[in-house]
């Protein structure tokens, strides 16, 4: 009779008897490779301030270009937030706004960025999706069309971790904290640069700066200095379970994109950790 009643009321689990901190005991039932929801999605992270600041110039060639790829690829192309971002930040510091408050002021840039972009490709059936239909009806809405535009800043809010005044998730680490956990076939990065070089080569020490057509995410993390992306999204590449490489391409140049998702090697190819522990 006790035994009846315990069966019901305890639901039996691998991972009851033991805390989930300890790795050796929860590697056996945590240690699987998760499986890869949207195979087929290709993720295009259009830079904020490199390529949606510039205006028409800039946004109507790679819109041209987004509307040739939508035959050949399903996409998720997700925003950044630009220089809106960056004068919130200014004016949110001098307050002294916590970090968890400048992350969702900066986050809805990015938002904006995506919602003129959708409006640029809508008469090719292309939307701008929220944060939610993202992570709920992704596979829906892209069984409809070929493409939907997103944010690219992940949604942390006041969940940002405090470690600097500036929210170190912007929006390269949520492109790619997105397209890992969806097990996409890849993840291009969209900037107004050839790629990553080893200082800015558009800083003052421009004419030392070398190009870095490969490279791994723990060799980019070493680099002192500035880069063209976030380096919270170098850390997360570390656990990457996917995504095995990610390129930043010139989205000045007509065609790298395209040549880019074909998978020609036409910028910077950053090597993720995730190919080490497959
Ligand atoms: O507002 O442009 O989504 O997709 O991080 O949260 O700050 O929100 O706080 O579904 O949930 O501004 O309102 O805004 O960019 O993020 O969205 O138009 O709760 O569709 O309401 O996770 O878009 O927005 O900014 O992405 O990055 O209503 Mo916006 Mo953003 Mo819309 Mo979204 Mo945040 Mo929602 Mo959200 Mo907020
Ligand atoms: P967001 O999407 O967050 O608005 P973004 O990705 O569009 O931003 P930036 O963060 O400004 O744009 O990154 C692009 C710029 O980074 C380039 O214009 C380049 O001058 C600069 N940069 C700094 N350091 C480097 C580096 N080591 N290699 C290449 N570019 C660099």
């Amino acid at each position: 009779m006790s035994d009846t009643s315990n069966s019901i009321k305890h639901v039996a689990s691998p991972l009851a008897q033991q805390t989930l901190q300890d790795g050796s005991l929860t590697r056996p039932v945590a240690g699987v490779r998760p499986i890869r929801l949207l195979p087929w999605l290709q993720v295009v992270k259009i830079g904020g301030r490199s390529i949606m600041d510039r205006g028409a110039a800039a946004i109507l060639p790679i819109v041209d270009e987004l509307r040739r790829l939508l035959p050949e690829h399903r996409l998720l192309i997700l925003t950044g937030a630009g220089i809106r971002a960056r004068h919130l930040y200014g004016v949110g510091l001098d307050l002294g706004l916590p970090v968890g408050s400048l992350a969702p002021l900066a986050a809805s840039e990015a938002g904006q960025n995506g919602h003129i972009l959708a409006s640029l490709l809508a008469p090719e059936g292309v939307s701008y999706v929220e944060h939610p239909t993202i992570a709920n009806q992704l596979a829906i809405h892209l069984s409809a069309t070929r493409a939907v535009v997103g944010s690219a800043f992940p949604p942390y809010h006041h969940h940002e971790f405090p470690s600097s005044r500036l929210p170190t998730h912007r929006a390269d680490a949520g492109a790619f904290l997105l397209a890992d956990a969806l097990g996409a076939a890849g993840l291009t990065i969209v900037e107004d640069v050839d790629g990553i070089y080893t200082t800015d080569p558009n800083g003052p020490d421009a004419d030392k700066a070398q190009f870095l057509g490969e490279v791994s995410s723990a060799d980019l993390l070493t680099q002192e200095g500035t880069l063209p992306v976030d380096r919270a999204m170098l850390d997360v590449m570390a656990n990457a379970r996917h995504i095995e490489r990610v390129q930043v391409v010139n989205g000045l140049v007509p065609g790298r994109l395209t040549a880019a998702l074909r998978g020609e090697h036409v910028g910077t190819i950053i090597r993720t950790g995730a190919a080490s522990h497959a």
